[in-house]
């Protein structure tokens, strides 16, 4: 099954017949039908899948002869609420073709192939960013993650459970990675317009902005919309809307990101004063000093705001992602020496598997597709099939040297 025959394959698995946006949220009867996409993919290549005790897979090609530390490839089948196709299974699909153009050449690898579907990358339900490679390189331990809650109040460890993959609670367990992984080369559709406006169908990754996400719990007082004179009210709505626009202020100031996609109310009432606002602030700069400086000015700012009007805050790091420097020397390896010149090194402000890898040791390096858009987390992604066969054959180019 070619590139595009696996691509239809996959297609229907999550997609919403309204937005056409996907809803691959992980450990749901979703993420159950891209395992076995995955399972049907890998038993069709003969490669045996190694499912680690949170459900990342790796299918492993493993020839007699070979040996030493693998070579691990691919990236996570989850999307966003709403996601749009590319992002992720871009990279899954392509490793799995890139194995097949790499055997069509006759190339037998000395070092173990992985083909890797890391689990919650997205964190789009128990909220801490690429949870499963977390786990699998130790960067979150299981004790730390078990406890976490979705917004129905479910437990990690519940879910997981429910999904088939059982995480004794055994302190010693580590997922996939006890020394096995020599290097990790991750395809991702690029999220950005920078291959576009520099005409090039595929990058290289230089690295990848420190980002975090923080939880703002702003409380009030409920009370009647109609006989509560504004002078007496505890409005936590109004605290929020405030610091909504001053953190779209302080990042435009200092040429950082700053986004409140998620926001609950409480009771979420016509006609009362909410009790209670949460939301969630994404943070993202080029420092890990500008993040902090970021979100403490926007903290400062909306603290203030709250003294004002008699509510209170607390603000709480979730998820919190450093600075990703990818090895240089493996990414001007990649870049260099094809035919139609070398690939450009360019930065992301997107989070990845492959940042949590490199943060944990391992070489690492991201190849990018060109997104003529470069829209993402949204149902308009999209990378041009032309575009993602050159991704495949980069991927297979750049998988055989790091193989041989
Ligand atoms: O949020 C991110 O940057 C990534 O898409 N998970
Ligand atoms: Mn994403
Ligand atoms: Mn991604």
């Amino acid at each position: 099954m070619g590139f595009e025959e696996m691509w239809a394959d996959l297609a229907p698995i999550g997609r919403s017949a309204t937005s056409g946006g996907y809803f691959r949220q992980p450990w749901t009867s979703t993420d159950a039908e891209l395992r076995a996409w995955f399972a049907e993919q890998a038993g069709a290549r003969d490669l045996h899948v190694e499912p680690d005790l949170v459900g990342n897979l790796v299918a492993w090609w493993q020839p007699p002869a070979a040996e030493g530390p693998a070579v691990l490839t691919g990236s996570h089948l989850d999307s966003v609420l709403d996601g749009g196709a590319f992002d992720g299974p871009l990279g899954v699909v392509s490793a799995f073709a890139a194995v097949d153009l790499l055997r069509s050449r006759g190339f037998v690898p000395t070092r173990p192939i992985g083909v890797a579907a890391f689990v919650e990358e997205e964190g789009s339900r128990f909220g801490l960013a690429c949870l499963g490679s977390r786990l699998a390189t130790g960067a979150t331990t299981w004790e730390q993650a078990r406890d976490l809650r979705d917004r129905d109040g479910v437990r990690l460890r519940d879910a997981v459970e429910a999904a088939g993959f059982g995480v004794a609670d055994d302190p010693t367990w580590r997922g996939l990675f006890d020394g096995r992984i020599g290097c990790y080369v991750e395809l991702h559709v690029e999220q950005g317009r920078d291959l576009v406006d520099r005409g090039a169908a595929v990058g290289v990754a230089s690295g990848i902005w420190p980002h975090g996400r923080y939880r703002f719990d702003f409380t009030g007082e409920a009370n009647h919309a109609g006989t509560t004179r504004m002078e007496d009210r505890r409005d936590p709505m109004l605290s929020y809307a405030m610091t909504a626009l001053a953190a779209n202020k302080q990042a435009r100031l200092a040429d950082a990101r700053a986004t409140f996609g998620r926001v609950h109310v409480e009771p979420n009432g016509t006609n009362a004063v909410p009790s209670r606002v949460t939301a969630w602030l994404d943070a993202r700069a080029d420092t890990e000093e500008e993040v902090a400086s970021l979100v403490d000015a926007v903290t400062r700012q909306a603290t203030e705001r709250a003294g004002r009007d008699g509510t209170t805050l607390e603000v709480t790091a979730e998820s919190v992602s450093g600075l990703v420097s990818f090895d240089p020397d493996l990414a001007a390896r990649i870049a260099a020496d094809h035919a139609e010149g070398d690939w450009p090194i360019i930065p992301t402000a997107a989070g990845h598997d492959a940042g949590i890898l490199s943060a944990a040791g391992v070489p690492t390096a991201m190849l990018f597709v060109r997104n003529p858009t470069g829209v993402s987390h949204s149902p308009e992604e999209h990378a041009a099939t032309a575009d993602c066969l050159v991704g495949v054959s980069a991927l297979a180019d750049t998988l055989e040297r790091l193989a041989s």
